[in-house]
């Protein structure tokens, strides 16, 4: 028999998008382990086009703006490039170069709510599909300590619990009957 004919595949894109939690457990808040705790916190990862931060915070008690560098060195928050209020925050890099992030509550930045990443690659010129439900992603290294986020409820269990619940009630009423 002939050997099957080895077919060439395409290579698959090398780069896999990944998802920070910025801070990890930390999550987004006032560090209590010093103003640079953001910065050391993105120190040796290497941002791409095409990651998503999260920010993890309570509405109201934070938010993340995106600055330029001035106000970023400075902690001006008088004239943020855009504001997200509703936590957790998802930000998608989709342009390379210099990144400015920090919270415009009074004085947060000031004590170290602020975070400067580099991104590499290719800008993102077209909208991609989202990929926020991509079950290849890869999953988020967590930490031992879990991310104040709370999880998403899980969608069908606890109806099911509560569906399940009264036949088994009746089934023990029917053994007793039985019996
Ligand atoms: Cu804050």
């Amino acid at each position: 028999m002939a050997p099957a004919p080895s077919v060439s595949v395409a290579p698959a894109p090398t780069s896999v998008a990944q998802t920070y939690i910025v801070g990890d457990s930390l999550g987004w808040s006032v560090p209590t382990s010093g103003p640079n705790s953001y910065q050391r916190w993105a120190n040796g990862k290497s941002f791409k086009v095409g990651d998503t931060l999260v920010f993890n915070f309570v509405n109201g008690t934070h938010n993340v703006a995106m600055v330029s560098k001035a106000s970023f060195d400075s902690c001006n928050t008088t004239s943020p490039i855009n504001t997200i209020s509703n936590g957790p925050a998802r930000i998608r890099l989709t342009n390379s170069g210099e990144h400015y992030y920090m919270c415009t509550f009074p004085r947060h930045c000031s004590l170290g709510q602020k975070l400067v990443i580099n991104v590499t690659g290719t800008d993102v010129t077209a909208p991609t599909p989202s990929t926020a439900s991509t079950p290849s992603s890869p999953t988020v290294p967590s930490s031992d300590s879990p991310v104040n986020s709370p999880p998403a409820p899980s969608d069908s269990a606890p109806s099911l619990v509560l569906a399940t619940l009264p036949l088994t009630f009746l089934s023990f009423a029917l053994l007793r009957l039985l019996n």
